[in-house]
């Protein structure tokens, strides 16, 4: 971790109801797994959510109406930001495993698809953000080869109890342009180094920084309220309209 803190923006996903076995202590509640991005202008091209099938999360007390379901960790470091029930001190509703939330249908903002369900991903770190990321497989070279992966392989989908029809029809949503790599840059990157794996770590991190500077520096909008505006000047502005109607909050770390 940096010097400096990391501000992240928590997208709240909306568990659809009625919600399964495990989540019944939370039934008559507002519940959100809360997905930490950098990229808040992405959020139209969300195809799915990732959770880590091991990873200890809970579901935690935000205030009266919302709770939000992360790792204790994110929910500790919410309290210190006002972000709890109860000032300074986390109230866990209830305990959940990444495998208790896979296949959770959920409503995210601004995402093109009505519903878009929880899956897994095994490179999500417990100490980053909430344990929660959001999936854009147009523009994140990591969430395109973790899609790929389970779209591909019947075993991998079965491994976890992913249902076909949490992943297929597999449809990347192009949002972005980008000159140099065109309006699906995730994708077409992952294809120029021919990344092979979802676990590829190294030439998924040079995917990753040709994809993120450019994305932010050349790339235009081709969808949303800010079609055709420059990628630079429309971030703040879903940002803050994001937040304006809160279905968003800040976080830092
Ligand atoms: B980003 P940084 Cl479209 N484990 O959001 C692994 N990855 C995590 C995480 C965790 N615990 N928490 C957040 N992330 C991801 C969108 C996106 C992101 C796009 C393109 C690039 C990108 C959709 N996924 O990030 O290490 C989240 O994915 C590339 C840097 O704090 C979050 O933003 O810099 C990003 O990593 C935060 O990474």
């Amino acid at each position: 971790e940096g010097v400096q803190p990391q501000e992240y923006v928590l997208i709240k996903m909306e568990v659809v109801p009625p919600f399964p076995p495990q989540l019944k202590a939370l039934e008559g509640r507002k519940v959100y797994l809360a997905a930490a991005t950098l990229r808040p202008e992405t959020m139209y091209g969300q195809t799915n959510c990732w959770v880590l099938p091991d990873g200890k999360y809970g579901a935690f007390e935000i205030n009266d109406t919302d709770v939000f379901v992360l790792t204790s960790r994110a929910a500790l470091n919410l309290a210190y930001q006002g972000l709890s029930k109860v000032p300074e001190k986390p109230t866990c509703l209830a305990e959940l495993s990444g495998n208790d939330l896979i296949g959770l249908p959920l409503k995210s903002p601004l995402s093109f698809n009505d519903i878009i369900y929880s899956l897994p991903m095994l490179t999500i770190l417990t100490d980053k953000g909430t344990g929660i990321v959001t999936s854009v497989p147009s523009d994140s070279p990591d969430d395109f080869m973790a899609l790929q992966a389970l779209v591909s392989k019947p075993a991998w989908r079965q491994m976890f109890g992913v249902k076909d029809e949490w992943v297929l029809p597999f449809k990347v949503i192009p949002i972005i342009n980008i000159p140099e790599f065109g309006d699906k840059s995730a994708e077409k990157v992952c294809i120029d180094l021919k990344i092979k794996s979802h676990n590829d770590k190294e030439k998924l991190a040079e995917a990753k920084r040709m994809t993120y500077l450019k994305g932010f520096t050349d790339g235009t909008m081709v969808v949303g309220e800010f079609n055709g505006r420059k990628v630079q000047e429309a971030k703040p502005l879903i940002k803050k309209q994001l937040l304006d109607k809160g279905t968003a909050v800040l976080y830092s770390e």
